[in-house]
């Protein structure tokens, strides 16, 4: 019994170097000292010994026992360093590949146009209306002084949902709303930012665009008020040394009414060719708020005058720019885009 006991002892010490796993090692110790193992069945036997060789064979088995316990705590440190020798070996990381840089994105050109135009404006203390973009005949027509028959109405300019409900064609109608809620009250000085809508598509115009409209009502409002908020909005919007010019005009919502040209950005008034040789650009409309209109959006025109401008964004954006299709703004061609 000695030697089986011997035998099983050093087969497993043997067994023990040449396997190559924690997993391996778990098996062995099993199949030597686990309930069915091949030591714990030989000390099962012990029962049949004779009573005086049971101590020497039990000291036998438990040196070997512990001989063996030791041996497998040695193994597994040393499988320990070995699987992590491996792990560091294969899963080394090349701390010089460049990183993966995460692409960062920047508004559209029409919105960072919006936003600087939002900025200047409430530095001139306006506040920023918003309405809705489908409208009524009412509040995009009627109410702005452009009866039944104004060839602006034509179903050809605008997109009609139904004889009554149409996609607002200019911000106006937002002016009207805010004139309603904020009645009696004065000032109002506002604009209004948002998209609009004409059955229009060519180089200089796209069926859907933005407009950013202003209106300032209060006692005793002048043509010189309109041209000096509409001076400092030119020169913080494109360059300290640009000069404006009003030219009569007509619009049904303005009387009198005015074009406002810009001072030419590119050659400084010595005339070129983006502004034709004249050394103007033509950017705003404008005018004192008709009397008609004054009355629709609840005031007393015999009380309260003021003006209103409108400037399509779009424009702008091409002249800060240099874009010379607006239909390249909503490609939504990413290389175009980028360079914004
Ligand atoms: C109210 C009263 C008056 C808004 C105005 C213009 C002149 C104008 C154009 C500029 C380029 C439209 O986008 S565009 O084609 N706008 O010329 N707009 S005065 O007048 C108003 C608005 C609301 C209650």
């Amino acid at each position: 019994m000695k030697n089986e006991i011997l035998r099983i002892g050093e087969e497993a010490l043997r067994e023990l170097k040449e396997l190559d796993g924690l997993e391996a090692l778990q098996e062995l110790k099993v199949k030597v000292l686990g309930k069915k193992g091949s030591l714990t069945a030989l000390l099962r036997q012990m029962g049949s010994l004779a009573p005086e060789e049971r101590p020497i064979m039990g000291q036998v088995v438990n040196e070997m026992r512990s001989r063996l316990e030791q041996a497998w705590e040695e193994r597994s440190a040393e499988l320990d360093v070995l699987s992590l020798q491996k792990r560091l070996a294969t899963e080394r990381i090349d701390i010089t590949l460049p990183g993966v840089r995460v692409t960062r994105g920047h508004h559209h050109p029409v919105t960072q146009v919006v936003e600087e135009i939002e900025d200047i404006f409430l530095g001139m203390g306006f506040q920023i209306a918003e309405g809705p973009e489908i409208e009524t005949d009412y509040y995009n027509f009627e109410a702005l002084n452009l009866p039944k028959e104004h060839p602006a109405r034509e179903m050809q300019d605008s997109f009609y949902i139904t004889e009554e409900i149409l996609l607002r064609t200019h911000t106006s109608p937002v002016q009207i709303r805010t004139m309603e809620k904020l009645c009696p009250a004065l000032p109002v000085k506002i604009i209004a930012p948002g998209t609009v809508y004409r059955n229009d598509d060519d180089a200089t115009h796209s069926p859907m665009f933005h407009q950013v409209e202003g209106l300032v009502l209060d006692r005793g409002i002048r043509l010189s008020d309109l041209k000096g908020i509409l001076l400092n909005f030119s020169r913080q919007m494109f360059g300290e040394s640009r000069e404006i010019r009003l030219r009569p005009s007509f619009f049904p919502f303005t009387e009198p009414s005015a074009e406002v040209d810009i001072s030419c950005m590119l050659c400084g008034g010595a005339g070129c060719r983006l502004c034709k040789g004249t050394g103007w650009i033509e950017v705003l409309g404008s005018g004192m708020v008709h009397p008609k209109v004054i009355k629709m959006g609840g005031y007393n025109p015999s009380e309260v005058t003021g003006f209103a401008f409108g400037m399509g964004v779009e424009r702008i954006a091409m002249l800060k720019f240099g874009i010379e299709d607006m239909r390249l703004l909503f490609d939504n061609d990413l290389r175009f885009l980028q360079q914004f």
